[in-house]
């Protein structure tokens, strides 16, 4: 097919092809969100309707594209990698990203209403992405303990400050300054002395954020089958299926990796 003369235009796009061998992590996180969960009334300091909306949504970016191996999510971020040898999108960077966002936003939409039942939707919810390489399974792993560090670090903080403000009646300043300069061990002792909270008894998934994987599990279904003079009978067939599967557990440590071996390709 003879080409037109403004063919020429196509030669301005840039390669953004990722390197090879690496794992490609796309992290998207909600724009504005301090404002977008006040207006929607989230629950302080963590509101759980949001944060399954947030899981629900990263399920079906799983279950909808290719070669995630595993996503890890708090707040309102979530991470998802990519296997280190996908050629999804041919491995282009804005392809990988941009289906990743669109496919969460428009989830995060579609099941708003599970999950907020009465609180309606204001406006319309955006995220930010970005695409990052990790070139060695040790990078990538200490990229989703550097995520799950943060988790705790906050949480720990939020779970504090909103305790003296909503338990201790202190004002948000009060609170801020009552906190400045603590060390996690202050803010333990701060909610087990003064409130009798033991913070390793509060929710994993608040402390510990969400992991989605895939997981094979067995399902079993009953059929009616057919058999010629014997009428219908039921049998069972057990099939497995690969489903994404959520965890709140902690993601630093060997344990997990050991317990999943799939999820890492060797490094060579
Ligand atoms: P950004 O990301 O730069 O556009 O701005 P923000 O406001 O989204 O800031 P970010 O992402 O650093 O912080 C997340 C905000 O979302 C933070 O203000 C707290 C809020 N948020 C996230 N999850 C919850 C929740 O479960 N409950 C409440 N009350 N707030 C939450
Ligand atoms: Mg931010
Ligand atoms: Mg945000
Ligand atoms: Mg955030
Ligand atoms: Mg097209």
């Amino acid at each position: 097919m003879a080409k037109s003369k403004f063919e020429y235009v196509r030669n301005f796009e840039l390669d953004d092809t990722c390197l090879r061998n690496c794992y490609i992590v796309v992290r998207l996180d909600g724009r504005n969100f301090h404002k977008f969960s006040e207006q929607h009334n989230f629950m302080k300091p963590n509101d759980n309707r949001a944060l399954g909306l947030m899981s629900r949504s990263a399920r079906s970016v799983m279950e909808e594209l290719e070669d995630i191996t595993i996503a890890y999510g708090q707040s309102d971020e979530f991470s998802f990698v990519f296997k280190r040898s996908t050629t999804w999108f041919k491995r282009r960077a804005s392809k990988l990203m941009t289906h990743v966002t669109s496919q969460f936003s428009s989830s995060f939409v579609y099941f708003w209403k599970e999950y907020f039942a009465e609180q309606p939707l204001l406006y319309p919810p955006s995220f930010d992405g970005r695409v990052v390489l990790y070139p060695s399974n040790r990078n990538l792993r200490d990229y989703l303990s550097w995520r799950q560090a943060d988790c705790h670090i906050n949480n720990l903080y939020n779970t504090t400050f909103w305790t003296l403000v909503q338990e201790g009646g202190l004002t948000t300043t009060q609170a801020e300054e009552r906190l400045s300069g603590t060390q996690a061990a202050d803010k333990n002792e701060i909610l087990f002395s003064e409130f009798n909270i033991n913070y390793n008894n509060e929710s994993s998934m608040h402390k510990k954020g969400t992991t989605l994987i895939w997981e094979k599990v067995n399902e079993t279904t009953t059929k009616l089958i057919k058999r010629p003079n014997e009428g219908e009978t039921e049998v069972t067939v057990t099939r497995t299926r690969k489903k994404v599967t959520s965890h709140s557990c902690d993601i630093i440590g060997d344990q997990f990796w050991e317990e999943h071996p799939d999820i890492l390709e060797s490094d060579q």
